[in-house]
C-alpha cells in the first residue's frame, strides 16, 4: 500500500535535553510539502559534529544526524530532480544553483544554508512529531529517523547500485576531509603536509593529500591508537603532541627544516589552529581550517606569521558543490577510484546509538555507521 500523502509512524533517536541519550520513539513523519523530499534513510554515519552537538548550541527536542543515504519514499509538489525509488544522499550543505556562491565558480556555500539554522523547513513548521510535540530538524536532513522529510535542493540523486551502507560517508566525512585537500589546499605532488586529527575527516584528509601526490604526510593526534589507520591510508609518519615538550609547530619545523606546505586542522581547537599556521612554511604554506569553532570563539594569532606570505584559508564540504559532486563522488567509489571501507569500523543498528556515541567518544572507532 503506497504511503504517499499519509503520515508516517516510524522509529527515531530523538534528544529531548543537553547531554541526555538518545532516546529510540515513534515519530509522526508528515507528507513532503511543495519543493521537500521524503526519503527512507537506510544508513547513517555518526559524525564528530553531532558529538559536538549533544551537549548545547541547538534546540530541542529535535533529531540529529546528517551523514545519510537512502531511497526515496514520495515528493512534494514542483520536485522534478528526483522521484520515489532513487537512491540519494542527503546534503547538509544544500545547492540552490541561484544564491552568489553556487554562481561563483570558487564558492560553494550556498546561501540556502542559513534555513536550516532555523531548525524548521522553509514554511517554519517541522514535519516531526512525537507525543503530541513538534521535534526539530537538524541541518535539513535529521537522518536518525527511519524517515525525514528534507528540501529538493538538499538531495543528491546517486547510482542505482551504490551500497548505502558505506556511500552515506560521502554525505559529509569522507567528502568534506577528502576534498579539503584536493580543492581548498589543492595539494600539489611532491609536497609535504600535515595533517592535525586524525579522526574519519582527517583521515580523509590524508587520503585526498595522498591522492594528490603528496610526498610526505605527518599525521598528529593525542590519540595513538589512530596511527596505525592514518599510516595505512597515506601518513609516512605520525607523532603525537604529548610525545614533545616544544609545541607541535616548532617540532614540524624541525621535522622538515622549513615548515610543511600544507597543513590542516581537523579537529576544532583554537589552539591547534594557530599551530597548524605557525606549521606552514613561511613563504607559500597554506594552512586549511576543518574544524568547526563556535561563533564568538576567537584564534590568537600571532600577526607577524603573515609578513611572509603564509596563507589561511577555511573549507565547508571540502569546497564540493554539493550536488554537483556528490553523484560523481558515489561514481569514483563505484569505480574503485576511492576507497570509504577503511573509515567505516563498526555497524550497528539504530536502537544502539547511544552505543555508537560511546565508542566515539573513548575515541575507538573512526566511523559507526548505523543501519535504519
Ligand atoms: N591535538 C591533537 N589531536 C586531537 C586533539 C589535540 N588537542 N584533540 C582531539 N584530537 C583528535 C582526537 O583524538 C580525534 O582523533 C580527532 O582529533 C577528531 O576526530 P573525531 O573522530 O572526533 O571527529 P571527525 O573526524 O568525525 O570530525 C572532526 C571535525 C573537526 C570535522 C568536526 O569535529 C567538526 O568540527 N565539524 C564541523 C566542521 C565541518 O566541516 N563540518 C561539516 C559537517 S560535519
Ligand atoms: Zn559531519
Amino acid at each position: 500500500m503506497s504511503t504517499t500523502g499519509k503520515v508516517i509512524k516510524c522509529r527515531a533517536a530523538i534528544l529531548w535535553k543537553p547531554n541526555a541519550p538518545f532516546s529510540i520513539e515513534e515519530v509522526e513523519v508528515a507528507p513532503p510539502k511543495a519543493k521537500e523530499v521524503r526519503i527512507k534513510i537506510v544508513a547513517t554515519g555518526l559524525c564528530g559534529t553531532e558529538m559536538k552537538l549533544l551537549g548545547s548550541n541547538t534546540r530541542y527536542p529535535i533529531i540529529l544526524g546528517h551523514e545519510g543515504a537512502g531511497i526515496v519514499e514520495s515528493v512534494g509538489e514542483g520536485v522534478s530532480t528526483v522521484k520515489t525509488g532513487d537512491k540519494v544522499i542527503t546534503l547538509f550543505l544544500p545547492q540552490c544553483g541561484e544564491c552568489a556562491s553556487c554562481l561563483n565558480s570558487e564558492g560553494n556555500y550556498c546561501m540556502q544554508i542559513k534555513q536550516s539554522f532555523t531548525n524548521l523547513m522553509s514554511d517554519g513548521t517541522s514535519r516531526f512529531t512525537c507525543k503530541g510535540k513538534p521535534i526539530y530538524h537538524f541541518a535539513n536532513t535529521s537522518t536518525f529517523s527511519e524517515y525525514t522529510v528534507i528540501r529538493e535542493i538538499s538531495v543528491a540523486k546517486i547510482d542505482k547500485v551504490a551500497p548505502l551502507e558505506k556511500v552515506c560517508l560521502i554525505s559529509c566525512g569522507f567528502s568534506t576531509g577528502y576534498g579539503a585537500a584536493i580543492n581548498t589546499a589543492k595539494v600539489t605532488p611532491g609536497s609535504t603536509c600535515a595533517v592535525f586529527g586524525l579522526g574519519g575527516v582527517g583521515l580523509s584528509v590524508i587520503m585526498g593529500c595522498k591522492a594528490a601526490g603528496a610526498a610526505r604526510i605527518i599525521g598528529v593526534d593525542i590519540n595513538k591508537d589512530k596511527f596505525e589507520k592514518a599510516k595505512e591510508l597515506g601518513a609516512t609518519e605520525c607523532i603525537s603532541p604529548q610525545d614533545f615538550k616544544k609545541p607541535i609547530q616548532e617540532v614540524l619545523v624541525d621535522m622538515t627544516g622549513v615548515g610543511v606546505e600544507f597543513c590542516f586542522e581537523v579537529i576544532g581547537n583554537p589552539e591547534m589552529m594557530a599551530a597548524a599556521l605557525a606549521s606552514c612554511h613561511e613563504s607559500h604554506g597554506v594552512c586549511v581550517i576543518v574544524g568547526f569553532l563556535k561563533s564568538g570563539v576567537q584564534i590568537n594569532i600571532d600577526g607577524f606569521l603573515f609578513l611572509s606570505g603564509r596563507t589561511l584559508k577555511g573549507s565547508i564540504f571540502g569546497g564540493w558543490k554539493s550536488r554537483d559532486n556528490v553523484t560523481k563522488l558515489v561514481s569514483e567509489y563505484m569505480a574503485k577510484k576511492i576507497n570509504l571501507d577503511p573509515l567505516i569500523t563498526h555497524n550497528l543498528n539504530l536502537d544502539k546509538i547511544n552505543e555508537a556515541v560511546e565508542l566515539m567518544k573513548t575515541g575507538k572507532c573512526i566511523r559507526c555507521v548505523l543501519i535504519l
